[in-house]
C-alpha cells in the first residue's frame, strides 16, 4: 500500500489565503520523504486548485457555493482513488473536509467514523455563522445539517454517534447547542488537562469505532495545537495541544486496518518563513501512518477494489 498525498489547495472557507500555498510548502518540507525514510510508500498527486476567488471579496453565499464546488471535486478525487493508496489529505482550509469525509465514505461504501481535532467545533450554518467564514461550517455540513449545496455533496452523512471532537476551546453557542442535539461528543481542552492526552484519545477511538463494519478517519486542524509551540495557523487559540502528545497519540492509528483517511489542515506557511510546522505536519504523518507492515496491507485487503 502507497501514501497517496493530496495537497487541496484552497483557503476560500478562511478569511486569510495563506493555507492555500500549504501543499506547495509541504512538498517541499520533504513530507513524502519522511514516510520513504521510514520504510512507508508515498508520492504526491497532482494538486487540486479552486478557481482564484474574484475580487472585491465575494459574499458569503458566493464563497459557500465556491467551496461546494472545490470540496466536490475533491470528493470525487478520493471516491475514484485506485485500491492500494491511503489518502493524506493536506490542505487548505478546514472547508476542504466536506469533500475529503463525502469521498472517502463512498469510497468505503459507508460513512466512515471521525475524529475531528480542533480548538474550535466548526459546525455553525450559514444562519448562524457569526464570522461568515465557511471553515467554521464543515462539520455540520458533514453531519447533514446547513447550506444545502455543502450537505448535497455527494456521499454519506456522517453518524453523530461515532463522530467526536479533542481539543476544543473557542466556540459560538449556536454551534455547541446543534452539537448537544445531534449528540456529538466534545472532549474539550479541560477534560484533556484533567484525564491526560492518551486516555482521551483511547476513548475518541473507541466511538469512531462503534461500528465494526466502518471504517475511521481523523481530521486535524492544526489551531488545536498550543499556539506557543504552533502558531502558523489561521485561527489561533490560547491553551492547546502539545504537538509532542499529539504524535504520541496519533502512533495509536499505526495499527489500525480499518482507518480510511487522515486530513491535516489550516497551516500557514506565510507565517512561518523557518518551516517549523511542516517538519510537525511531516512527524505526524510519520507518527500515523508508519511502520507497520501489517496494519498497511489489511488496510489494502480491507478497502481494495471489491469494496470501491
Ligand atoms: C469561528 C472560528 N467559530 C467561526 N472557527 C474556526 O469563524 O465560525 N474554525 N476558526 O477552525
Ligand atoms: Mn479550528
Ligand atoms: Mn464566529
Ligand atoms: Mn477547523
Amino acid at each position: 500500500s502507497t501514501v497517496a498525498i493530496i495537497g487541496a489547495a484552497s483557503a476560500l472557507g478562511a478569511p486569510h489565503a495563506g493555507p492555500a500555498s500549504a501543499p506547495e510548502a509541504l512538498r517541499e518540507g520533504a513530507v513524502a520523504q519522511r514516510l520513504n525514510a521510514i520504510g512507508v510508500a508515498a508520492e504526491w498527486l497532482d494538486p487540486l486548485h479552486p478557481l482564484p476567488p474574484p475580487s472585491p471579496a465575494p459574499d458569503m453565499h458566493s464563497r459557500i457555493e465556491a467551496c461546494a464546488s472545490f470540496a466536490r471535486c475533491l470528493a470525487d478525487r478520493l471516491a475514484a482513488l485506485p485500491a492500494g493508496r491511503f489518502p493524506l489529505v493536506l490542505g487548505g482550509d478546514h472547508a476542504i473536509a466536506t469533500g475529503t469525509w463525502r469521498g472517502l465514505g463512498r469510497r468505503c461504501g459507508r460513512a466512515p467514523g471521525l475524529i475531528w481535532v480542533d480548538a474550535h467545533l466548526d459546525s455553525h450554518t450559514e444562519r448562524s455563522t457569526h464570522s461568515g467564514n465557511i471553515h467554521g461550517m464543515p462539520l455540520a455540513a458533514l453531519l447533514g445539517t446547513g447550506h444545502p449545496s455543502l450537505t448535497a455533496i455527494p456521499g454519506p452523512a456522517l453518524d453523530p454517534a461515532r463522530t467526536c471532537i479533542i481539543g476544543a476551546r473557542a466556540w459560538e453557542p449556536e454551534e455547541q447547542a446543534l452539537l448537544a442535539r445531534l449528540g456529538v461528543r466534545v472532549f474539550e481542552m479541560a477534560e484533556i488537562d484533567r484525564r491526560g492526552l492518551a486516555a482521551v484519545f483511547a476513548e475518541a477511538m473507541a466511538i469512531a469505532r462503534a461500528d465494526p463494519e466502518a471504517g475511521f478517519g481523523l481530521s486535524l486542524d492544526l489551531d488545536a495545537l498550543d499556539p506557543q509551540a504552533f502558531p502558523a495557523v489561521t485561527c489561533p487559540e490560547a491553551d492547546g495541544l502539545d504537538p509532542r502528545a499529539l504524535a504520541e497519540a496519533l502512533m495509536r492509528l499505526r495499527t489500525c486496518p480499518d482507518l480510511v483517511g487522515l486530513e491535516i489542515v489550516e497551516y500557514r506557511p506565510d507565517l512561518d518563513p523557518e518551516r517549523h510546522g511542516a517538519r510537525w505536519i511531516a512527524e505526524f504523518a510519520v507518527a500515523a501512518l508508519g511502520p507497520d507492515g501489517t496494519s498497511l496491507q489489511a488496510r489494502e485487503r480491507r478497502y481494495g477494489a471489491a469494496n470501491y
